[in-house]
C-alpha cells in the first residue's frame, strides 16, 4: 500500500504530476511555436492561404470538444456515444489487488463502465463568435467487493452537466485558425444519487457515480488550428475550474487537459488521426458528511486526484448532405493516480456530425 498517496492532504498535485505537467505543457508551448514552420509555403494560389473547413481531415478527433468555429450562419448539430472502461486499482503508477485495498478499507471498488450520450449544437451569429451548447447523460456502473467476500455493483444514470461554450476566433490567416474557448458548465448532473449496498437500502453514492459537479464551472480554453497540403493539426488546452461549494458541502477539484493532434486526408472523404491527450486534475474541497471515509476509498475526498497521458487514434468519414461519422480510440500510456483509485484502460467514442 501506498502509505504517502494515502496520507497526503487535499488539494495539493503530488510532485510526480506538477513535473509531468510542466514537461507536458512545455512540449505543447514548444509544438505550437514550431507549427508555423510547417505552416509556411510559397504557394501562389490565395485559396492556398485559407484555413480549408471542407477537407476530411479539418475536424480534430471525436473525442476533442469544441475544437473548431463556424462561418456566420452555420448550424451544426451531432451526437456522440462515449465508453471509459476501469478496471483494477493504482496508486500512484503501481496496481493494487483487491487485497491490498482491503487492508485500509471495508470495500474496494473492482471496475466501473462509464457510458455518455453526449448531444451538441453550434450556431455562428459571426465569423468571430461560434456558440455550443452541450447535453450529456451519463449512466454508471461500479462493481464492488467486501472485506467478507460479497460483491455487490451500483448504478447512476441521469443527465450530466450542460454547458454553454463561445468559440471567439481571433486568428485565421497563414492557413492557421485560433480561437479562445469560453464555457459555463451548469449543475444540472445529480449529486444525490443512492443505490442499495450490503450496508444500507438506501446509501448516498461515492463522489466518482455522481453525474454532477454541483456547481457553476468555468472551462476557459485555447485552441490553435493548422493546414499543410498533406495533413492537419490541432493544439488546445483547457481548463475546468469549479466555483464555489455545492449543496453537499464539497467541491471538486478543478481539471487541466491538453489535446495535441495530427490528421492525414485518404483520398476526398475520409481521413485518419493520431492524438496525444493529458490531463490532471486535483482532490476535492470539503466534504459529503453522508459518505463514510473509512468505508471505500471513492468516498476519500484527498484520493481523487491524478494525471493521466493517452495515446489516441481515430478515423473520419465525410458523407453526403453534410454529414460526418467519426470513431476513435484513446489507451493509456501512463497515469498516476493520487490512490486507491480506479485505472482507466480504454475509451472509444463514436460519433456523428451534421452541419447547414
Ligand atoms: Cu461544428
Amino acid at each position: 500500500m501506498n502509505t504517502k498517496s494515502l496520507s497526503s492532504q487535499g488539494h495539493r498535485l503530488p510532485a510526480t504530476i506538477s513535473f509531468h505537467r510542466s514537461l507536458f505543457h512545455g512540449l505543447i508551448l514548444l509544438a505550437v511555436s514550431l507549427f508555423p514552420l510547417f505552416a509556411h509555403d510559397g504557394e501562389t494560389n490565395p485559396s492556398a492561404n485559407s484555413w480549408d473547413a471542407s477537407r476530411p481531415d479539418s475536424h480534430a478527433p471525436i473525442h476533442v470538444m469544441g475544437d473548431h468555429t463556424h462561418n456566420r450562419g452555420e448550424w451544426m448539430v451531432s451526437y456522440r456515444f462515449m465508453r471509459m472502461d476501469m478496471d483494477g486499482n493504482r496508486a500512484g503508477t503501481d496496481s493494487l489487488t483487491p487485497e491490498q485495498v482491503l487492508q485500509n478499507f471495508m470495500v474496494t471498488p473492482l471496475d466501473m463502465t462509464m457510458d455518455m450520450h453526449m448531444l451538441g449544437a453550434m450556431y455562428a451569429p459571426t465569423d468571430q463568435l461560434t456558440l455550443m451548447l452541450m447535453a450529456p447523460f451519463l449512466d454508471m456502473d461500479m462493481a464492488h467487493r467486501t472485506r467478507m467476500g460479497a460483491q455487490f455493483t451500483t448504478s447512476s444514470s441521469h443527465i450530466g452537466d450542460m454547458s454553454l461554450t463561445g468559440l471567439y476566433k481571433f486568428f485565421d490567416d497563414n492557413r492557421m485558425r485560433a480561437h479562445f474557448n469560453f464555457g459555463v458548465s451548469l449543475p444540472t448532473g445529480s449529486i444525490d444519487h443512492t443505490d442499495a449496498t450490503p450496508m444500507a437500502a438506501v446509501a448516498q453514492l461515492p463522489y466518482p457515480m455522481q453525474t454532477g459537479s454541483g456547481t457553476y464551472d468555468v472551462t476557459p480554453g485555447i485552441t490553435w488550428l493548422g493546414q499543410t497540403d498533406k495533413l492537419s493539426w490541432g493544439v488546445q488546452l483547457k481548463n475546468r475550474i469549479h466555483l464555489g461549494e455545492n449543496d453537499r458541502d464539497y467541491t471538486r477539484g478543478d481539471r487541466l487537459e491538453s489535446f495535441i493532434w495530427g490528421a492525414l486526408p485518404l483520398g476526398q472523404s475520409t481521413s485518419v488521426s493520431l492524438s496525444l491527450d493529458y490531463a490532471d486534475w486535483q482532490d476535492y474541497d470539503g466534504a459529503d458528511t453522508a459518505l463514510n471515509p473509512m468505508m471505500v476509498p471513492t468516498a476519500r475526498t484527498d484520493l481523487r486526484a491524478g494525471s493521466r497521458l493517452d495515446g489516441g487514434i481515430g478515423l473520419n468519414v465525410k458523407l453526403p448532405g453534410g454529414h460526418r461519422l467519426a470513431l476513435d480510440f484513446t489507451l493509456p500510456v501512463s497515469q498516476d493516480l493520487d490512490g486507491p483509485q480506479l485505472e482507466t484502460d480504454l475509451a472509444a467514442t463514436l460519433g456523428w456530425q451534421k452541419s447547414w
